[in-house]
């Protein structure tokens, strides 16, 4: 296994989802495996400056085979992806460069490594000094030629970008209640079974005190739980982030090593917290009020797309719109 950079940039169409898209596909290749990515930036047009702002984000990969085959290997998932121009310097759906792979360098007339560019672009470099400060090109570390660069007008974009669209599951009563005294309103044996069949085998995250109201602070089984909390240290089954900044990077590992649904699972803080992000919210309307002092957001900006009725409860899906 060798270990190798790669630049990602894409200034047309929906370009947050085409540079997941293509980190998925990156991280599905058998010769490929994705062991970081730096967040996402929002760069000016460099060169051509006539054409939309890019994302551009950096990745560390470990790879089997030659530069070469790498090399086809991404030109691949740019095709798939519907790159369709190749303008020099022009504006693509995504762009994917081999920017360094340790201990090679080395031209011919379609690769040349370390990427000649890669030491005087501020959309390469600021990624990638997230992700490697310390790596030493022509002897010399990118943090140097980071610090030496104009890095005007290029943003960190997290709150635009989170890693993936997430999902939120919850269950309200007829006032849009949904818990009481750090507990769920009721427990209806139908909503428990459609709770664990929607989300098995995904990711959840939740708030603390969510996590404290499972019976026996016992993670769920069948999917990897999260808890967002500032003052937790560790909890068996479970692993902590204590801010956005980590969870979208927790959550960037954990989906490009292979794609799963993301469910925001409560409670009130955290939905609150995470709604922007949230692309589908599934909601089980539970008959009645039960006086709670938790209450779900509105989904101001959703659509309600499913409906269906249960023996003691209704369960809706919504779209962001
Ligand atoms: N790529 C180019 C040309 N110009 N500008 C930014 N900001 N980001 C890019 O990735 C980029 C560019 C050609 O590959
Ligand atoms: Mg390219
Ligand atoms: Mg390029």
């Amino acid at each position: 296994m060798r270990r190798a950079y790669i630049g990602l940039g894409a200034n047309l169409g929906a370009r947050g989802e085409t540079m997941r898209a293509a980190l998925r596909r990156m991280a599905e290749l058998p010769s490929v495996s994705v062991e970081q990515v730096s967040s996402f930036y929002e760069t000016p047009p460099w060169g051509n400056t006539d054409q939309p702002p890019f994302l551009n984000a950096a990745a560390r990969i470990a790879f089997d085979g030659t530069p070469h085959e790498l090399l086809a290997d991404l030109q691949q998932i740019e095709q798939e992806l519907g790159r369709v121009r190749h303008e020099h310097w022009g504006a693509r759906t995504i762009d994917l460069d081999i920017l360094h792979i340790e201990g090679m360098t080395g031209a011919d007339d379609v690769l040349t490594l370390p990427h000649p560019y890669l030491t005087e672009r501020a959309f390469v470099l600021v990624p990638l000094h997230e992700i490697a400060p310390a790596l030493c090109i022509h002897e010399k570390s990118i943090v140097a030629y980071y610090n030496a660069i104009d890095r005007t007008g290029i943003v960190r974009a997290p709150e635009l970008f989170a890693p993936y669209p997430l999902a939120l599951i919850a269950a309200c009563d007829e006032a849009g209640g949904i818990g009481r005294n750090g507990r769920l309103l009721t427990q209806v044996p139908e909503d428990m079974a459609h709770f664990r069949r929607t989300t098995m085998g995904g990711i959840l995250v939740m708030g603390r005190r969510t996590m404290e109201s499972l019976p026996g602070w016992r993670a769920l089984d069948g999917r990897e739980n999260i808890v967002l909390s500032r003052t937790m240290e560790r909890a068996e089954g479970f692993q902590i982030v204590c801010d956005l900044a980590e969870l979208w990077q927790l959550l960037g590992r954990l989906v490009y090593e292979a794609e799963r649904p993301i469910f925001v699972i409560g409670g009130g803080e955290c939905y609150r917290l995470l709604l922007p992000y949230v692309q589908r919210a599934y909601v089980t309307r539970l008959a009645g009020t039960y006086e709670a002092d938790v209450f779900l957001p509105p989904l101001t900006d959703f659509m309600r797309t499913e409906r269906h009725s249960g023996k003691d409860c209704i369960f809706e899906i919504y779209e962001r719109v």
